[in-house]
């Protein structure tokens, strides 16, 4: 279906097409459709916008991403669907690595996910088929295996629309986890060390834009950016600006 540009839903309009094709297409799998509704949903909570607290998650994110020894993006088949062209820039911009991680693991989905993300521009594709033999511990599910020369080896991780299992193990092995999930209360938001509360639409544009910015920065005064980040304060304002918003929305008198 063509969507008039003009329809007053028209971005979230298209974000549903591109979920619906990317299951068309084998890179969404239909439990992907049911998060995107439940992201759709906070989405709606915090205003369709990126609010102040998600601005500075996501200058924190793209300091440590910059300060990082080895950066790795994972991609899941939403984020494939969603930003397979943000995901290539920010790739070649930070310079980091990208790697395919499944919750609902398959081979074949792992090589889709690979062709399309290379049509976008990345050239190295972590995690495919058998590359994906290390181990994270304390994961029950089939995305415990990873790329040893990609998550394995990653000191900075970005995961977004993560599973809480997986996102709580990565912490606690020592990786600091750079999180993009619209629910505030996920497991993952509260687990990870820089919580970017956004549309993944809308962060990863965000952060292709900041990199850029702060590539002119100096490394000490992007660590202090990095070290003054406090994930569990801004996940309570960006709960403030919520409130306030869902506070305009309340009949007054
Ligand atoms: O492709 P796979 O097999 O790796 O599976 C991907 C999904 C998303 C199905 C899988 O990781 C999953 O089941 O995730 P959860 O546990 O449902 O968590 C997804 C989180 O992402 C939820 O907290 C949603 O609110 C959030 N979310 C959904 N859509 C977006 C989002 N966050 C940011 N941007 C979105 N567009």
């Amino acid at each position: 279906m063509r969507i008039p540009r003009n329809h007053p839903r028209y971005q979230s309009l298209r974000i549903r097409e591109l979920l619906v094709k990317g299951m068309k297409e084998g890179i969404v799998v239909p439990e992907g459709l049911l998060a995107h509704g439940r992201g759709e949903a906070f989405d709606y909570l915090i205003g369709e916008k990126t609010g102040r607290a998600a601005g500075k998650a996501i200058e924190a994110a793209a300091a440590a991403l910059l300060t990082a020894k080895s950066p790795v993006l994972s991609v899941n088949g939403n984020t494939a669907a969603l930003v397979p062209r943000e995901v290539s820039k920010l790739a070649s911009i930070i310079p980091a690595k990208v790697e395919v991680n499944l919750f609902h693991r398959s081979v074949d989905r792992e090589k889709r996910i690979d062709r399309l993300l290379r049509r976008y521009g990345v050239k190295n594709v972590l995690g495919v088929g058998p590359s994906a033999s290390e181990k994270i511990q304390g994961i029950s599910s089939r995305r415990k295996m990873v790329d040893p020369a990609g998550i394995g080896a990653a000191d900075v991780i970005v995961i977004p629309l993560e599973d809480g299992d997986r996102a709580e193990a990565l912490a606690r092995s020592g990786k600091r986890v750079i999180a993009v999930d619209l629910n505030p209360l996920s497991r993952t938001a509260q687990a990870a060390s820089i919580t970017i509360v956004d549309n993944v639409v809308r962060a990863f544009p965000g952060l292709v834009r900041m990199v850029k910015k702060l590539k002119r920065v100096r490394k000490s005064s992007l660590m202090r950016i990095v070290s003054g980040f406090d994930n569990k304060k801004n996940i309570s304002r960006g709960l403030d600006e919520m409130m306030d918003y869902l506070e305009g929305w309340r009949v007054k008198g």
